[in-house]
């Protein structure tokens, strides 16, 4: 009787231990799955209001002409001169599937000194960009998924 008081008392703890366990070892897994996209996000949108910057001069790009960034994040143009950025080469415009709505038109995203633009590109690809005032300009934005 005494004995089977004990056991009886004994059997329910291994259970009730092990679904305490599965529930510690849930949680863990949740930490660090947030933990991961914390860390993911953070990393990828440091800096700038964009994931990427890329500097104009009076007539040129400069710095950084080649960034890749993900499908959803931004680039953030500062510009120190008067620009007419298009998707294309070699300051003609050439539509793109994909490009961002502003700069995938003939009349592009008009730059003054001392503008700040930051365009986010929601699709994956490679675009061209360049500058309907000075054909020489020219950038690549690589977004990938
Ligand atoms: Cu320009």
């Amino acid at each position: 009787m005494l004995s089977s008081n004990a056991n009886a008392n004994a059997s329910p703890h291994p259970p009730a231990s092990r679904a305490r366990v599965t529930w510690w070892a849930t949680l863990g897994v949740i930490a660090c799955l947030l933990l991961l996209a914390a860390c993911g996000g953070s990393s990828s949108t440091a800096g700038t209001s964009g994931a990427a910057t890329i500097p104009l001069s009076t007539s040129s790009f400069s710095g950084t002409t080649s960034v890749t960034i993900k499908a959803g994040q931004a680039v953030t143009f500062t510009s120190n001169g008067t620009h007419d950025l298009v998707i294309g080469t070699n300051g003609h415009f050439s539509a793109e599937n994909g490009a961002p709505s502003g700069l995938n038109s003939s009349g592009g995203v008009a730059f003054s000194p001392g503008d700040t633009k930051t365009i986010v590109f929601p699709s994956a690809g490679t675009f061209p960009i360049t500058c309907t005032i000075h054909p020489s300009m020219q950038a690549t934005i690589k977004v990938t998924p």
